[in-house]
């Protein structure tokens, strides 16, 4: 069986001990029926599903609201497969590869899904703290991504100290690049790029330790049996996983959207990498122990878009440049 060998400090649901914490909280009256299920579930393989996190109609009118971006590219954020940062042109909208990046600032109804009160109860017992939202990525299409842990591109100053939850905007149907990943995945020691980082940086450590990495990660599932599963949600299902668990994008067999919302959250206490160089960093509060964050936009108050219009915040991306 995989280990949980990792030079890193864990947070308590990923520590070796968590199964027992969970219960010495539960019988310290501090963690219900339902949570010490999903808490249990996401500790022993790495992920949980909520279903119904957010009502079909949530999901619908976030859906139709997300396919207006193209009439005002010039607010948001995406990019395609080879083009980092760009605006959401019609264009670039159709692209397969399309993904809208930190919509969970520009949109209220993005924040009521991305804090689903389903979601913020798993994430905030995870945590003991608030929850910031510190990335988002808007699907249309799957992303046949190749299976990984996010740790290599999502970097956090504890480096294992977050959480991504996947909401299906529409019912996923298999064939469309469902999502797909190694139950129990999350408990494989470290894989370690030069410096021990957790973090893969291109120019620095090269792609052929990426291509060892990413190798390594399957070979190790594979060997150590853990099941390769994947998630047929239904319209409004959450799928929450630890940092480490490996997933990835199925093929894509036809020609079937598979809307879906990404998001990265971490401790408040703890730190996206980009908040040591975007000189704009912020964490608005949003609801209570509910904070957005964004390597995009501008968020702090003296930068506040002037208009809100039907519950789209129409903030301007931070600094046109980034977007090339
Ligand atoms: O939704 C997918 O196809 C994969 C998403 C993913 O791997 C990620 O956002 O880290």
């Amino acid at each position: 069986m995989p280990g949980n060998n990792t030079i890193f400090e864990p947070l308590w649901v990923d520590a070796p001990d968590a199964l027992e914490r969970l219960e010495q909280k539960c019988s310290d009256g501090l963690i219900g029926e339902e949570l010490r299920g999903r808490l249990s579930h996401l500790i022993k393989f790495g992920w949980v599903v909520i279903p119904g996190a957010i009502s079909t109609e949530l999901a619908d009118e976030l859906s139709a609201e997300i396919d207006h971006v193209v009439d005002a590219p010039e607010f948001f954020v995406a990019r395609t497969e080879n083009q980092p940062f760009l605006h959401p042109t019609k264009a670039v909208y159709s692209d397969p590869a399309f993904r809208l990046l930190g919509y969970h600032v520009n949109s209220r109804l993005a924040q009521r899904a991305v804090f689903a009160p389903g979601i913020v109860e798993v994430l905030r017992a995870g945590f003991e703290e608030g929850v910031n939202a510190f990335q988002s990525l808007v699907f249309r299409y799957g992303s046949q991504q190749e299976k990984h842990q996010d740790g290599a591109y999502v970097v956090v100053s504890k480096p294992l100290q977050f959480m991504a939850s996947w909401i299906a905007l529409e019912d996923v149907t298999a064939g469309s690049g469902e999502l797909a990943y190694y139950s129990g995945s999350h408990k494989l020691d470290d894989f370690l790029f030069p410096g021990n980082s957790k973090a893969w940086h291109p120019e620095a450590h090269g792609k052929p330790v990426h291509r060892e990495f990413l190798d390594s990660l399957v070979s190790r599932c594979e060997t150590a049996n853990l099941p390769l599963e994947t998630f047929l949600p239904r319209k409004g299902d959450a799928l929450i996983w630890a940092s480490d668990l490996v997933h990835g994008g199925s093929k894509i067999a036809n020609q079937n959207t598979r809307r879906s919302f990404v998001t990265h959250y971490c401790p408040v206490s703890v730190k996206p990498n980009f908040a040591n160089f975007t000189k704009h960093y912020y964490e608005q509060k949003v609801a209570e122990n509910c904070y957005i964050s964004s390597r995009h936009y501008d968020l702090r108050p003296e930068s506040l878009p002037k208009r809100l219009l039907d519950g789209l915040l129409r903030r301007q991306p931070y600094k046109r440049p980034t977007v090339t």
